[in-house]
């Protein structure tokens, strides 16, 4: 069992003692790779991107005063914050191999207030959610789910920043949740990102959301048993949360055209062609850095002018 194999090597690498759990150890960004926090390590001299955490072990109430980033919510002593472009690509690599494939996976942004989120309380902040993957295929009991597909990922989560997101320091918060036992088991961390190139579309209010408060013990993506009959036919599984980003209309968004030719105007040729609007609305190609492709991918697949879809693994590919 691979499983097994790579459980050995944890327990040489003198990593803690709770084997089956975990969180996310690093991240990548436009190639730079970024160590993160430590938890078993003293705290003192860490320098890292990451907010700090402080255990391997499950959050398992999702009222829990530190579920928003897996611990008392300040930053660290020498906290760092990478820059990130608007469009790219963060992914985000929990320890290997990470041992529970059932269960969502979602991806969070909130925006800190002033010029840095250094010595902002992650529990005071606003949260929209970029990313989850929920119930992929097959049935809630014998199903295949983002957190398996994270697993197939060699243990990592790749998201797209929205190249609409507003510019801006904000705190970027991977979280997969466990569902192979009740109750189900929440494993967020945090890091700080500077956002840069970004657009102007703010989240609605209902998209806006807090942790604790964004999840409730019997929301049905939560309160989710897999052992029972029903389980082994249900194939529609709700992801706990608010709506995505960018999925429940904005006043900031042009509304879409109407669909169909407006038949009875006169078609007055125009002679001369307008430059296309700048846009800040979703568009149907991937900007350069965003994802274009890969299994379990529903977005767009193809790239603004100029950038070629490039393969990164199966489940990845990139507009570069
Ligand atoms: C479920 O999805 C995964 C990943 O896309 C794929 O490998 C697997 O074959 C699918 N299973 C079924 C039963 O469709
Ligand atoms: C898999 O993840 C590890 C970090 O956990 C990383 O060092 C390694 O480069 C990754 N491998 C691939 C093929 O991406
Ligand atoms: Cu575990």
């Amino acid at each position: 069992m691979f499983a097994f194999a790579a459980l050995l090597v944890v327990a040489s690498a003198t990593l803690p003692r709770a084997l089956a759990h975990g969180g996310v150890l690093s991240y990548e960004n436009a190639g730079n790779w970024y160590q993160g926090w430590a938890p078993y390590n003293s705290p003192v001299g860490q320098t890292t991107i990451q907010r700090p955490w402080s255990t391997y072990n499950p959050i398992t109430d999702p009222t829990d005063p530190t579920l928003s980033c897996n611990d008392d919510g300040t930053s660290g002593a020498l906290q760092l914050t990478a820059t990130v472009q608007a469009g790219s690509a963060i992914t985000a690599y929990w320890n290997q191999v990470w041992p529970h494939a059932y269960g969502p996976m979602l991806v969070y942004l909130a925006q800190c207030p002033g010029t840095t989120c250094t010595g902002v309380n992650s529990d005071t902040l606003s949260w929209f959610k970029i990313d989850q993957s929920g119930l992929i295929n097959g049935t809630i009991g014998d199903g295949f789910w983002g957190d398996g597909l994270m697993i197939a990922q060699n243990s990592s989560w790749t998201t797209t920043i929205p190249s609409t997101v507003p510019s801006g320091n904000y705190l970027i918060r991977f979280e997969t949740i466990a569902l192979h036992s009740l109750p189900a088991q929440f494993y967020p961390e945090c890091a700080q990102i500077n956002i840069v190139g970004g657009g102007s579309l703010q989240p609605t209010a209902a998209e806006l959301t807090t942790f604790p408060g964004a999840y409730s013990a019997t929301d049905p993506g939560i309160n989710c048993d897999l052992y029972t009959n029903e389980a082994l036919t249900e194939t529609t599984y709700v992801i706990p949360g608010p709506p995505l980003y960018g999925s429940s209309g904005s006043t900031s968004v042009a509304p879409a055209p109407p669909t169909s030719a407006p038949a009875t105007s006169a078609p007055h040729a125009p002679t001369t062609i307008s430059p296309p609007p700048v846009t800040t609305a979703p568009t149907s190609v991937a900007q350069q850095y965003g994802q274009c492709g890969g299994v379990g991918w529903s977005g767009p697949t193809a790239c603004a002018s100029g950038f070629t879809c490039t393969e990164q693994n199966s489940y990845y590919s990139q507009c570069l």
